[in-house]
């Protein structure tokens, strides 16, 4: 695999940390992404030990700060071949007339907003080379609706479109675009989407969910096809779930 620079966000747990640990033992030069300091300096410290790494601290939700922090990046580093829009979760998981207003608004801002916000800071540079990749995380959440899973999986739906359309017009750029659809994944996503209520723990219980490292390995084995493939869509699920409510708990 050639060496190539690629930016991760939301590497500092789950599908993002593990795909930038995977990357590192191939020797790609990284910038992991992500707005937890600490995690994202110790990982990169870790990884430094196998690959060139640089960190940026930054929520993609804040185009100001998409901005600044890309425009900071390392000379060395700049010239982006692979971006990873990763970051993203869910909040809350609630009917449509009980959701709360400010969960919408970080599911819209970080999953649609922020993956827009990074592309367009990073996608000039691909465009002047006419070469690059974008891999998207969209979700089985994209694919279908759920109960409850109302704004989330509309977040996802738009990275559906969004990729569409990327591959649509960076078509004459050189540029491939590919949609990485994972069911579920066990994370902190959970977690994060019940708020530290214990019960995010249930949602892996009974059957085998699919691991962080699955889908980074997937996401190695998508990057590193010869130049003329292009996996434009995949969905990923583990072998227990049908559909996102059919799951063969024991
Ligand atoms: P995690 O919660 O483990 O990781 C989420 C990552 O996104 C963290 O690194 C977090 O970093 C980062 N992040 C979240 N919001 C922001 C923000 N506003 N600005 C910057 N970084 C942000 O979850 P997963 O690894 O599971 O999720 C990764 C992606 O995979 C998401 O897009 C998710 O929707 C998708 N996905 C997950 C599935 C699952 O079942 N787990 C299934 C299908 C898709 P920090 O907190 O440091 O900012
Ligand atoms: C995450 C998977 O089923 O919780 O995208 O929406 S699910």
């Amino acid at each position: 695999m050639d060496t190539k620079t690629v930016l991760i966000t939301g590497a500092t747990s789950g599908i993002g940390k593990a795909t930038a640990y995977r990357l590192a033992l191939s020797k790609m030069q990284l910038i992991i992404c992500g707005r937890r300091t600490e995690e994202l300096e110790k990982i990169r410290e870790d990884l430094s030990k196998l690959t060139a790494v640089t960190s940026l601290c930054f929520d993609v939700s804040d185009n100001n700060q998409v901005v600044k922090s890309i425009e900071s990046i390392p000379e060395d580093f700049k010239q982006i071949g692979i971006l990873i829009n990763n970051a993203g979760n869910a909040h809350g998981l609630d009917k449509i007339q009980d959701g709360d207003i400010e969960d919408w608004d970080k599911m819209i801002d970080s999953n649609v907003k922020g993956l827009l916000y990074v592309t367009k800071a990073v996608i000039g540079r691909m465009i002047e080379k006419s070469s690059g990749h974008i891999i998207n995380i969209g979700s089985l959440a994209g694919r279908e609706v759920y109960e409850k899973g109302n704004v989330y999986s509309a977040s996802k739906h738009a990275v559906n479109a969004i990729s569409k359309g990327m591959r649509i017009d960076l078509n004459k750029h050189n540029i491939k675009v590919s949609e990485i659809n994972p069911g579920l994944v066990e994370t902190e996503f959970s977690k994060v989407r019940f708020k530290g209520d214990p019960k995010a723990s249930t949602v892996y219980e009974g059957y085998k969910a699919l691991e962080a490292e699955d889908i980074a390995e997937i996401i190695e084995f998508v990057i590193s096809r010869p130049h003329h493939v292009n996996i434009a869509d995949l969905l990923v699920l583990p072998q227990d779930q049908a559909t996102s409510s059919i799951i063969n708990k024991k």
